[in-house]
Order: structure tokens, then sequence, then C-alpha cells
């Protein structure tokens, strides 16, 4: 008789009988090296001021791929929402991170390098399916972060409500600093 496999991918942390689920919202901003610090800061300055808990690591699927591993199991373990991945060059890291986990991955591109991110912009965007990594324009940590929030703002109306107003704040500002233009 032949067999079926399980359609359903088995997800990267076992199943514990242990909550391990934690209830604040979590994200994490995972880049390929110290070089793309000020891109990534960007994000974590967008969610600071949101209020969303981050942690922020450096790992390269290219040069420490156990550890990328490790830490995503560990990650899930602690209940990561939303994963940002950023990365220049051949940026692979955003692509394997989401090949080893159903948690959405925004995918980042950072501009190290002579093709000014261009390269990296197609490594994440470019995805097989089903493992799509949403990806956002190069080096804009600032939009990772946002589109981060907008996921988990389907889970919390807290966070929701604090978008509501930014949108209205960003019209209000946009309409004073229009008003009267002269050229
Ligand atoms: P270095 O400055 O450390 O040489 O890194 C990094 O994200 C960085 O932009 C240069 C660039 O290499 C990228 N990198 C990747 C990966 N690991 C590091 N694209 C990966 O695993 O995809």
């Amino acid at each position: 008789m032949a067999t079926v496999s399980n359609p359903i991918p088995t997800p990267l942390f076992p199943y514990s009988p242990i909550p391990l689920y934690n209830p604040l919202m979590k994200v994490a901003i995972i880049f390929g090296s110290q070089s793309d610090k000020p891109v990534m800061k960007k994000a974590a300055d967008v969610l600071r001021e949101m209020g969303v808990e981050y942690s922020s690591h450096v790992l390269s699927a290219h040069r420490v791929p156990e550890l990328l591993t490790e830490t995503l199991r560990r990650l899930e373990a602690e209940g990561v929402e939303v994963i940002i991945a950023g990365a220049g060059l051949a940026a692979h890291l955003p692509g394997v991170i989401a090949s080893q986990t159903l948690v959405p991955v925004i995918g980042l591109p950072v501009s190290s390098g002579g093709l000014g991110g261009l390269d990296a912009l197609l490594s994440i965007v470019q995805m097989p399916r089903p493992i799509p990594v949403a990806t956002v324009g190069i080096d804009n940590g600032a939009n990772a972060a946002h589109l981060a929030c907008q996921i988990l703002a389907l889970k919390y109306p807290a966070l929701k409500d604090k978008l509501t107003l930014a949108r209205l704040k960003m019209k209000a500002d946009f309409e004073r600093e229009n008003q009267g233009v002269e050229l």
C-alpha cells in the first residue's frame, strides 16, 4: 500500500506540553554582519517607537548555518511572531530563515557592495514557492518594521490603534506642511 506523507510541515520546534508562548509581541531582527547595523537600526527605532519588543542577532546562513538554525529554534520556543531579516550581497539569509520556520519573514536588502543593493534585493525577493519572503525596499529598515507592526496588529488591538493614530498624524502633517506652497 502506498504511504501518503504528511503535507503539513513539521514545526521547527517539536510540540512541548509546557506552554512556551509568551503573550508579548515579539519581533526578531536578524542580520548578516555588523556592517549592516545602520540599516537594521532604522527598523529597531520604529519598533521601539511602537512599543514592540524585539531582539537582535548577527547571524549568517553562509558563515554560521548551524548557529542560525539553533537560534531559530530558540526564538520559536520563545514565541517570536515576526522575523525581520536583513543582508547584503548574495543575501540568502532571509530565504534560508524562511525555509526553516512558518513565522513570517520580512526581508530587508542592504546596499553593501558595488551593486548598490540590487544583488541583495533580487536574492531576497525571488524566492521559489512555497517559501515567501515579504521584501521591502533597499535599506528601508523603517518599512520592514512598519510591516512587522501591521502583521502584529492583526492580533494586538492596542498596536492597531497606535498604527491608526500614526496614519492620522501623517495625514495631518502632510496637509499642514503642504498648505500654501509657493514656487
Ligand atoms: P561583511 O561586512 O561582514 O563582510 O559582510 C552581510 O549581510 C553583509 O551585508 C558583507 C555582507 O555580507 C552579507 N551576508 C550575507 C549572509 N551573511 C552575510 N548575505 C547570508 O548568509 O546571506
